[in-house]
């Protein structure tokens, strides 16, 4: 850069809960090595619990790019660190957000440009729910530039919630399988998918209040541009018609984890194991190709004990070898025998704790994906061009799962709305073996090939995400 002109430095500000800070490091690790030619620093915001956390995932700071660096934030916590992980999460959502709103972005901006020996922050990018970045970036007089992490259709709604309201008011539940068709790209949901808090669940609810503000703040603050977890090709020409319409400077440069670059480092070769504590790729290997049924409800959503049981009961009635990524605190649920019975030798199951799951749907073996469709393991499993079975619990998951079934075709979700034994054999023996599965793995093989184009060299993500990159730099 000219001597005239500071080298840039960004601030991402994260949302330090659930997967959104781990998806928006990723992000942050892909701009810091995009940037490091304009001699740009990032810092990166977020608690010192989610700080941490990070950190351990990555196996400290070695794999950190030398030019990104960790600033806190408040948590808004008010009892001793000893007693913080006590609180419920929602209730550390809301303290986290009212302290954001109180000027806990705009002191780490603060923090941020002094660890940067004083050189202020030129442009604040972040995840979209903390819009009190907005506030915090324009009165550091610098642009906010926000990440969406979630499905384009989901931000559409949070964008129209107010005229969702007004529609629907409280008829939430008699209208529940009417299409939105008078709302402009929302035509193919019904007033049932839209995401909770919408028009339906706690408007209170710390999420709902959240998404809601951040639908009103986006479209006068996010001037400059609006990263999109997306891919041209994925949504349907209406939505993304209707969202140019509310911000005009969207740009769809996901699926995000695969900004990041390639990392050739001896260091990096070594990694695999390390990721893989528990031998999934290595039992993978073991398995025909589009064999195993993998199963996942991502880092917050767990079914009731008993959907529990028919799930396990299902796997092993499908005759299909799985591998179930289950926290082990519900281990204790599953029914008797059947942790013995999956490890035994020639059967086939295996049960982990955490898998590594973008290289476990990349492997050839896994030819199905029983997910909760949050909006990273559907795009992971498009990237993979895996067919999912889809049982959604919360916030936008189930809008994702009937874009997965109804809109792209390359999945399916479970009847009723809960799994039963019956229903998970039939959805597995169907995405393994049947008809409909093959008609699925053709629709998402199209989606796979649309996402490797777009990441090509000169794909129009990577060409994106050079445009991201120049616009934050250059504030
Ligand atoms: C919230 O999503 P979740 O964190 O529940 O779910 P995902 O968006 O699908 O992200 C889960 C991530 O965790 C990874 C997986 C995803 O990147 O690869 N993972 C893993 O590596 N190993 C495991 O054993 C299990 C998971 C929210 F709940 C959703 O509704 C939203 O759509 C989502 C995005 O805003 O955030």
């Amino acid at each position: 850069p000219a001597a005239s002109s500071p080298a840039p430095h960004v601030a991402v500000v994260a949302f330090p809960f659930s997967s959104h800070a781990a998806v928006l490091l990723a992000f942050a690790r892909a701009l810091a090595a995009a940037a490091a030619p304009a001699g740009a620093t990032i810092s990166f915001l977020s608690t010192a619990s989610s700080i941490a956390q990070l950190r351990r995932a990555a196996g400290g700071a070695g794999g950190m790019p030398g030019n990104l660096r960790f600033v806190e934030v408040p948590d808004g916590a008010p009892p001793p660190a000893a007693e913080r992980a006590a609180v419920p999460v929602p209730r550390q959502m809301e303290l986290f957000m009212a302290a954001a709103e109180a000027g806990g972005v705009e002191a780490g901006l603060e923090a941020a440009r002094a660890a940067a020996g004083g050189v202020r922050v030129s442009c604040v990018v972040g995840d979209a729910f903390v819009w009190p970045a907005a506030e915090a970036a324009a009165a550091a007089g610098a642009p906010w530039v926000p990440v969406w992490t979630a499905a384009s259709c989901a931000l559409l709604a949070h964008l129209r919630t107010d005229a969702l309201r007004a529609d629907v008011g409280d008829q939430a539940v008699s209208r529940a399988d009417e299409l939105l068709v008078s709302h402009p790209g929302l035509a193919s949901y019904r007033v049932r998918d839209l995401p909770d808090g919408v028009v339906s669940g706690d408007f209170n609810y710390v999420i709902s209040r959240l998404v809601h503000r951040m639908g009103q703040v986006l479209p006068r603050a996010a001037a400059a541009a609006v990263a999109l977890n997306t891919f041209p090709g994925l949504d349907p020409p209406d939505v993304t018609a209707a969202l140019a319409e509310l911000l005009p400077n969207c740009l769809p440069l996901g699926p995000y984890h695969l900004l990041l670059p390639k990392d050739t480092t001896a260091a990096a070769a070594a990694a695999p194991a390390a990721d893989d504590p528990h031998g999934c790729l290595a039992w993978l290997d073991r398995h025909p190709a589009r064999s195993v049924v993998y199963v996942s409800f991502g880092t917050v959503a767990s079914p009731r004990p008993d959907e529990l049981r028919e799930l396990a009961a299902g796997l092993e009635s499908s005759g299909a070898p799985f591998l179930w990524s289950l926290r082990e605190d519900s281990w204790p649920l599953l029914p008797p025998g059947f942790l013995d019975r999956a490890s035994a030798a020639g059967s086939g199951g295996l049960v982990v704790p955490w898998a590594p799951q973008v290289a476990v749907l990349r492997h050839a073996a896994v030819g199905a994906f029983v997910t909760h469709a949050g909006w990273g393991s559907v795009m992971e499993g498009v990237a993979s061009g895996v067919p999912m079975a889809c049982r959604p619990f919360f916030g936008d998951q189930r809008m994702n799962a009937r874009s997965v079934a109804h809109v792209w075709g390359f999945g399916a979700a479970f009847e009723g709305a809960t799994m039963t034994r019956a229903g998970v054999a039939t959805a597995v023996g169907e995405m393994l073996r049947g008809e409909e599965g093959v008609r699925m793995r053709a629709r998402a093989r199209d989606l796979q090939a649309a996402v490797a184009a777009a990441f090509a060299p000169g794909g129009a993500c990577r060409r994106n995400f050079d445009k991201f990159v120049e616009i934050v730099c250059r504030a």
